[in-house]
């Protein structure tokens, strides 16, 4: 299964690495045809290399976006050389066999993520590029299909340990990595578009690029790796590190969290921090300053901020970089860093600073996927936002104004708050969250607990949730839950409503004085 390595087509956008192996194949005898540039590089290089204008007798056209798309390139790759009829076809037509197809694609995914306008994104894709990859390695039984410049070491070992040849397993594995490719880059093509549409993708498949082999994934005993979709969204993807050694797949996981909860809250009515722990916030807070805000959503609940991740819905100053000093934090995420903040961080060597262009906008239209046996659970994101016109008072008593403020806050952090959530709020901070309870009542519970502790760990003469508002991801089934909060003080109740005995739950919540309001929307997220 040795094939000899006679002619190749070098077509390549990224140009490093070239040289030297178009060098390296020369020096086994290869024949070397190649497009414009790539051809006006190797012969810069002193090198003999034929255009693929010359042999095809077309010359490149209509700005390059027709230049191999022509039967004696195809033909050349896809011909199978043990086939009469095929060979027939060849000597009939002059096509040459092409036995090694080196190409890598336009580089759309880079142009995307520059921010380029609509037409340089459509002339940045590859049409011809992926059409060669595809007919190399469909005909792998025969021909090398070389996409990444990383495998050009390994094609000159093979050839060197093969005089000159290839086996049969390594063409095979050649050919996975291009198709591989040709998919990623075609998920990349229609996510694009589809943001450009303003529309949901269209995907079956969810394969993305290799972005970065993990250490390890959840526990070190699993293997992982993180692969971006090509959307050039502000995230933990796209974002820029800093300083500190690799995230690891919970950092990611952590952080992608504490970065999507905290951009609910626009910055233009003012800084909020989220702490994040185990996918779950432990706070989170407006404030005057960021250094406030910070400061107001660690005093939730500092046991747990310890190790936690940070996300900042505005640029990070000095004061705030001090502030998170104090204690040990793994990564800290906001769409940029002042030179203050950057020279604090400098010195906390195991901590990740990543900064990025923005933040992520918490109403896009995006897909979720989640695995099971057997298949994909797919599912739109929840984007879904309340405003305060879309509340139903349903007590006796309305909310007040700061009621009222507290109500939206905690709703929107309940969002992020794996159910059940319980979420209280007071003066535009979480004082108290229950998260991931089987039980709402015990998620209800656990949040004034919590609320306890910081009250005495802070020497408070009260807790903070005397007067608070108290937010649940999904309607409360019976009247205990809102009674476990009423008894920690709580005034105000945010809820979507709809349960079989929400009349129970109202009647409840009136002989309390609570000020209750449905939202007619749950957020489960489990
Ligand atoms: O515009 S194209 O889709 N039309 C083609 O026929 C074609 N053939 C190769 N782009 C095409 N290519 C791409 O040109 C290759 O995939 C490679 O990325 C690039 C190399 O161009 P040059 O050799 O001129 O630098």
């Amino acid at each position: 299964d040795l094939v000899p390595v006679r002619r190749a087509l070098l077509s390549v956008s990224d140009k490093s690495g070239l040289i030297d192996f178009a060098r390296a194949l020369a020096g086994h005898g290869v024949e070397l045809l190649s497009t414009g540039g790539t051809a006006a590089a190797i012969r810069d290089a002193g090198l003999d290399v034929k255009d693929v204008s010359e042999v095809t007798g077309f010359p490149e056209m209509m700005d390059g976006r027709v230049k191999t798309l022509h039967p004696i390139v195809h033909g050349g790759l896809l011909a199978l050389r043990d086939d009469e009829g095929h060979v027939g076809s060849m000597n009939e037509h002059g096509i040459g066999a092409i036995d090694l197809l080196v190409v890598n694609l336009y580089p759309f995914e880079e142009t995307v993520a520059k921010g380029a306008d609509y037409a340089t994104c459509i002339e940045n894709i590859d049409i011809g590029g992926p059409a060669m990859l595809r007919s190399a390695a469909k005909n792998h039984q025969f021909v090398n299909v070389v996409t990444d410049v990383q495998d050009y070491e390994a094609v000159l070992s093979e050839m060197g340990a093969n005089e000159g040849a290839t086996s049969y397993a390594f063409r095979q594995r050649l050919a996975l990595t291009a198709y591989s490719r040709t998919a990623a880059y075609d998920t990349a093509v229609s996510g694009w578009m589809a943001g450009a549409l303003g529309e949901t993708p269209r995907r079956k498949s969810f394969a993305g690029t290799l972005a970065q082999t993990l250490r390890y994934g959840e526990n070190p005993h699993q293997q992982a790796a993180f692969y971006t979709d090509g959307s050039a969204r502000p995230g933990v993807a796209t974002a820029q590190q800093h300083q500190g050694k690799e995230l690891s797949y919970n950092n990611i996981n952590d952080t992608d969290a504490a970065f999507e909860l905290v951009a609910e809250f626009d910055p233009k009515d003012g800084p909020a921090v989220a702490i994040i722990k185990h996918a779950n916030p432990c706070g989170v807070a407006r404030g005057a300053t960021v250094a406030e805000a910070y400061q107001k959503a660690f005093e939730c609940d500092q046991t747990s901020a310890f190790g936690g991740i940070i996300a900042v819905n505005q640029p990070l100053d000095g004061a705030t970089a001090d502030a998170i000093s104090g204690i040990f934090t793994e990564v800290v995420i906001a769409p940029g860093a002042d030179d203050d903040a950057r020279a604090i961080f400098a010195k906390k060597k195991n901590l990740r600073l990543l900064t990025t262009d923005g933040l992520p906008d918490p109403v896009a239209a995006a897909l979720t996927v989640r695995q099971v046996s057997g298949g994909l659970l797919v599912q739109d994101k929840d984007n879904g936002r309340i405003r305060s016109g879309d509340l139903k008072v349903m007590t006796k008593r309305a909310p007040t104004e700061q009621e009222l403020a507290d109500m939206l806050f905690a709703w929107r952090v309940a969002k992020h708050v794996k159910s059940n959530a319980i979420v209280y709020v007071k003066d535009g901070a979480t004082v108290g969250i229950g998260a991931g309870q089987m039980s709402r009542v015990d998620s209800s519970r656990i949040a004034a607990r919590k609320a306890q502790d910081v009250a005495e760990l802070l020497k408070l003469t009260e807790p903070r949730t005397i007067g608070s508002a108290v937010a649940s991801d999904a309607f409360f089934p019976f009247a205990d839950g809102l009674q476990t909060a009423a008894e920690a003080g709580a005034t105000a109740l945010i809820q979507p409503g709809g349960s079989m005995r929400d009349d129970e739950v109202i009647a409840a919540a009136d002989e309390l004085g609570l000020a209750m309001v449905f939202t007619g929307m749950r957020h489960f997220r489990h």
